[in-house]
């Protein structure tokens, strides 16, 4: 058996935050493998990249996610008793819940809505000479997405639900006050999440059929019973903050159009460029750096011992720009998404396999409809400045996004 190439440091969460986005690739380059092993969160962790590595993390007879995110991972980001931390039958019928409001209509739907808020929005910024395209984008989603998802939203809530669900994003990776305004953000949104569930379940509030308040509110488990409130409050907000989290991306393909004003051209009403574009936005920009599992029971895999329990991360990012899988990772070149027929385990920003099966993003098609919308409105509908601005993405925060959060001026309507 041979020995996994492992980190001489006691721990190494500091250098993890500190590196960022290229911690596992940077000491897998040093190690020449896609595996070794370091201590995070005072824990031994085998760390993963590369496709074959991608393949056997979707194992769900090798992997379980049962207590792999970190607590301070659960106090922001994800909750607790969401679909995350689901195995087994209980992980397949939560996920079923997901992907059945993800019909290519619904889909669809929640694209025209974000294009509507996005026109409805225009005279505004056509008045105000300055946008920061990050915030108006969120707020955007966050209107959008509500009234998909059949949740009512006063216009005095928009900035205070806003701000919530940017802070569950903005510090699943955090220490210190960015960390507590994230934890502050999941206890308020929590608790407003479940008083509409429950007020769905009294028969207070309806929301259309289909709305995901309405199927999260009245779902029921294998056994019957319906969800825990503060269950059905975790997995609404696993709609809703995810859905204002592809505000990053939206930044990101206006970035990648200002740095390769080429595409500008290319994507104008040509479906097949823009869907090419996307790709690769998603593949090149940092956004998910990894995802954790624990090993089930103890397996060996390529002469590498793998014992049960130990927890394992799978570097999504360093897949995505694998060499080995994408042949000059750092250019960005939407053209290598041309005939591309697809596989679930080397595009991965939103984890790998399948979504009914496994973990994967079960937000995926939304996430791309939402930034083709985005492409489309940004290239074919406004025109727009770009001020000297600090757009740098700096690659050791996480989640990343240029310094200025991208600043346009003179915005005005050409279609
Ligand atoms: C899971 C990324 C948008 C809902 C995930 C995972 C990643 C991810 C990396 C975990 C994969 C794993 O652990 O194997 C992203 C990114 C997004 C995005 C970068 C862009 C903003 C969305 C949207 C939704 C969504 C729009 C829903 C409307 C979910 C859910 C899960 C998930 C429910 C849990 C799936 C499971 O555990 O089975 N996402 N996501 N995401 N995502 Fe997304
Ligand atoms: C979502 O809201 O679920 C999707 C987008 C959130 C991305 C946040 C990424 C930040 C770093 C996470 C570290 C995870 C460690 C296991």
């Amino acid at each position: 058996m041979a020995t996994i190439p492992t980190d001489r440091s006691p721990d190494s969460t500091l250098a993890f935050l500190r590196a960022g986005y290229q911690f596992v690739g940077h000491r897998c380059d040093r190690y020449g493998t896609d595996i070794f092993q370091t201590r995070l969160l005072l824990e031994p962790t085998i760390c993963l990249r590369g496709r074959a590595a991608a393949e056997l993390f979707y194992d769900t007879d090798r992997f379980v996610r049962e207590g792999a995110m970190p607590a301070r991972g659960q106090r922001t980001l994800t909750g607790r008793g969401g679909v995350q931390g689901l195995d087994g039958d209980a992980h397949h019928d939560r996920k079923a819940m997901f992907m059945s409001l993800m019909t290519p209509t619904a889909v669809r739907r929640l694209g025209q809505l974000f294009a509507d808020e996005w026109q409805a929005r225009l005279p505004a910024w056509e008045l105000a000479g300055t946008v920061t395209l990050h915030t108006e984008v969120a707020s955007m989603l966050t209107r959008a997405v509500c009234a998909w998802a059949g949740v009512p939203l006063g216009d005095g809530e928009l900035d205070r639900r806003t701000a919530d669900l940017r802070a569950m994003i903005d510090s699943a990776a955090a220490l210190g006050p960015r960390h507590w305004r994230g934890r502050l953000g999941r206890l308020r949104g929590e608790h407003w999440a479940g008083d509409l569930v429950e007020r769905v379940r009294g028969g207070a509030l309806s929301p259309p059929d289909g709305t995901a308040l309405r199927v999260i509110a009245e779902h029921r488990d294998g056994a019957g019973h319906r969800l825990p409130r503060r269950v059905a409050a975790v997995e609404l907000l696993n709609v809703l903050r995810p859905t204002v989290a592809v505000a990053r991306f939206v930044v990101f393909a206006a970035l990648a159009l200002h740095d390769h004003p080429a595409w500008r051209q290319r994507v104008r009403h040509d479906e097949e460029a823009a869907g090419q574009f996307v790709q690769e936005v998603r593949r090149y920009y940092p956004f998910f750096p990894v995802t954790a599992a624990r090993v089930r029971r103890d397996f060996d895999w390529q002469g590498y011992h793998f014992p049960q329990g130990r927890r394992v991360l799978l570097d999504l990012y360093g897949t995505d720009h694998h060499p080995e899988v994408w042949p000059e990772p750092e250019r960005f070149r939407p053209e290598r998404f041309a005939g591309w027929p697809g596989d679930p385990f080397t595009l991965i920003p939103q984890g790998g396999g399948g979504h009914l099966t496994g973990h994967r993003c079960a937000g995926e098609w939304i996430t791309i409809e939402l930034m083709k919308r985005a492409v489309a409105l940004l290239t074919e509908v406004i025109r727009y400045d770009v001020p000297p601005q600090d757009l740098a993405v700096d690659l050791s925060r996480m989640p990343a996004l240029p310094g200025s959060g991208f600043v346009v001026t003179a915005v005005r309507r050409v279609g």
